[in-house]
């Protein structure tokens, strides 16, 4: 029986489930870069090298295995322009029984290939994606009755399942479940950040530089100072490099920003977790080793695993429980378009300048940034939802509608009701000031709130709080902030509000 089977753009592993049972002497592997799948959102530059120099080099260790392997190479000229384009090219020249692949990330391509027996006339076997610790059923089951989902629960039964961090009576190491009480320390430059983990382009990568340069040119950021590993054997050493020089720190530091630092204490390494490159068991398991060597503190190697086997398989959880209708939601009813300096980093508002200019270069900003400073302002200008969604899909090398969409709208957004985020994680410039020093370099003032060089997050924050009474005035979490709010004498607020609004008039000059 020979199968073809589809390894797609962020499944490269042998250990994909598609290649189970698979026979080098009867299957082709087929693998395309493709004008469809490289522009359905303005991805990044270094999203796009990244990924098709990956993509090259596991094709090439594949067919050195000794895989029979059909590899499409972008060009805008292509004859097949479509992964569905390509595949049906190559039924009709290898006449395979059926296709073979694994579930692929995201809704609008698996609603494709769902309907390729139909479309292509050749059965299609979909597997389960086994890179992740929970299945679709498997946290349907445990979703199941609950009104609301937290994701702290749902990690206690990660940690149970994999052992991960748990002694010998089935208890969480150290005592505690959860040690975020201690990751929340501003950062003031010591101990220094490690310099981040860097590969010079090979000259695979060199020649996709120049294929995106050329043919990709209008998308979003820069190929310059592309640094990013593109084989599981470089994306391992980033992985040690991460281990040995940042993680003791990751937990004291996670919510830290800072105006000179783009890494601080972060992997980076959901780029390669999230298209294969790393297995994010093993991930987990090198960290908790560093934990049991007396490497790095409980607190840093807690909250780095809880990140991967907690929220990461959260999302993706509530991802495929509510798709396709979960993209759609706008529960808090917003309407406005996304500021333009969200692609140029054009604005006075340092923290927004810093990580739009961070995200700009290096196809990454840390967590922080994206949830408490270009998330929060998008939150508290009332941005629609689907406008910010498609932002954050572009603009991140890691970015992958399953994992960006319900952090934005879920998380950052709260476009979703609440149903992933108890409350929304919205703040005002003092939250960035607490947690950054971006505040004492910028134009506008954190310690003012309605003069005309007062930090617009102030009042913004006010106004968002004031506009969703309905929204949030009984949630138990924010009952202290409409206190606060309905303390403030009334001239106080209608200055508030007046200053958010020609905030908000203006805010392409921001
Ligand atoms: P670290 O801070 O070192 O964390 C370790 C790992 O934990 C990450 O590599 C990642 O695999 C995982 N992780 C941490 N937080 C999350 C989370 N909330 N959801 C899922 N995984 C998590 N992550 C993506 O992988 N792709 C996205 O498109 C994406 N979009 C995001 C959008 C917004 C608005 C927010 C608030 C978060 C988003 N995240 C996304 C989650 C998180 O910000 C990134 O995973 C993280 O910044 C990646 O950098 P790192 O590898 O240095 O992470
Ligand atoms: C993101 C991406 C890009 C830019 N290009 C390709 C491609 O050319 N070929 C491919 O197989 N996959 C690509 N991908 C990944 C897919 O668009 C999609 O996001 C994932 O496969 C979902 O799991």
């Amino acid at each position: 029986m020979a199968n073809l089977i589809l390894i797609l753009g962020d499944q490269l592993t042998p250990v994909i489930s598609a290649l189970d049972d698979a026979d080098k002497s009867s299957d082709r592997i087929v693998m395309a870069e493709v004008h469809d799948e490289a522009s359905y959102t303005n991805h990044h530059k270094k999203k796009l090298v990244l990924l098709f120099s990956a993509m090259r080099h596991f094709a090439q260790r594949l067919q050195d295995d000794g895989w029979d392997l059909h590899y499409q190479r972008y060009h805008p000229d292509n004859k097949h322009q479509s992964l569905e384009a390509v595949i049906a090219d190559q039924v009709h020249a290898f006449k395979p029984e059926r296709i073979v692949t694994t579930e692929c990330g995201e809704w609008r391509l698996h609603a494709q290939i769902s309907e390729w027996h139909k479309t292509l006339g050749v059965p299609v076997e979909i597997r389960p994606d086994s890179r992740f610790v929970a299945s679709k059923q498997e946290f349907a089951d445990w979703a199941e009755g609950r009104k609301q989902l937290r994701m702290e629960f749902f990690y206690r039964e990660m940690r149970r399942k994999t052992g991960l961090l748990m002694d010998a009576d089935g208890k969480p190491e150290g005592g505690e479940w959860n040690y975020d009480a201690d990751n929340r320390r501003k950062w003031t430059g010591k101990p220094a950040a490690p310099a981040p983990f860097r590969i010079e382009p090979d000259a695979t990568t060199r020649a996709v530089i120049e294929l995106v340069d050329e043919h990709l040119s209008d998308h979003f950021g820069t190929t310059e100072d592309f640094h990013f590993a593109v084989t599981a054997e470089d994306a391992e050493q980033a992985l040690a490099h991460f281990i040995d020089f940042a993680l003791p720190c990751f937990g004291d530091f996670q919510d830290a920003m800072s105006d000179d630092e783009d890494w601080l204490f972060h992997s980076i390494l959901s780029p390669y977790i999230n298209c294969g490159l790393l297995d994010p068991l093993a991930v987990c398991e090198e960290a908790a080793q560093a934990w049991y060597r007396g490497q790095a503190p409980i607190n840093a190697v807690e909250g780095f695993i809880r990140q991967i086997i907690g929220w990461r398989e959260f999302v993706r959880g509530i991802y495929w429980l509510h798709m396709p209708d979960y993209a759609r939601e706008n529960r808090l009813g917003n309407t406005r378009e996304l500021p333009w300096f969200y692609w140029t980093g054009d604005t006075r508002m340092r923290c927004m300048h810093k990580a739009i200019d961070a995200t700009r270069r290096n196809a990454y900003a840390h967590h922080i940034q994206r949830l408490m400073v270009t998330g929060n302002f998008a939150l508290l200008a009332g941005v629609k939802p689907e406008d910010i969604c498609d932002w954050y899909l572009a603009v991140y090398a890691d970015a992958y509608d399953w994992v960006e969409l319900p952090n934005v709208l879920g998380m950052v957004m709260h476009a979703d009701g609440g149903y992933l985020g108890s409350k929304p994680y919205a703040a005002s410039g003092k939250y960035i000031q607490r947690m950054s020093d971006h505040c004492s370099n910028c134009h506008y003032k954190v310690n003012k709130s309605t003069e005309d060089d007062a930090c617009p997050f102030n009042a913004l924050y006010w106004h968002f709080i004031d506009r969703h009474r309905d929204d949030f005035a009984k949630n138990p979490r924010m009952g202290m902030m409409y206190r606060n709010w309905d303390k403030q004498k009334p001239e106080r607020k209608e200055a508030l509000l007046q200053r958010a609004e020609q905030l908000l008039i203006n805010i392409e000059q921001l």
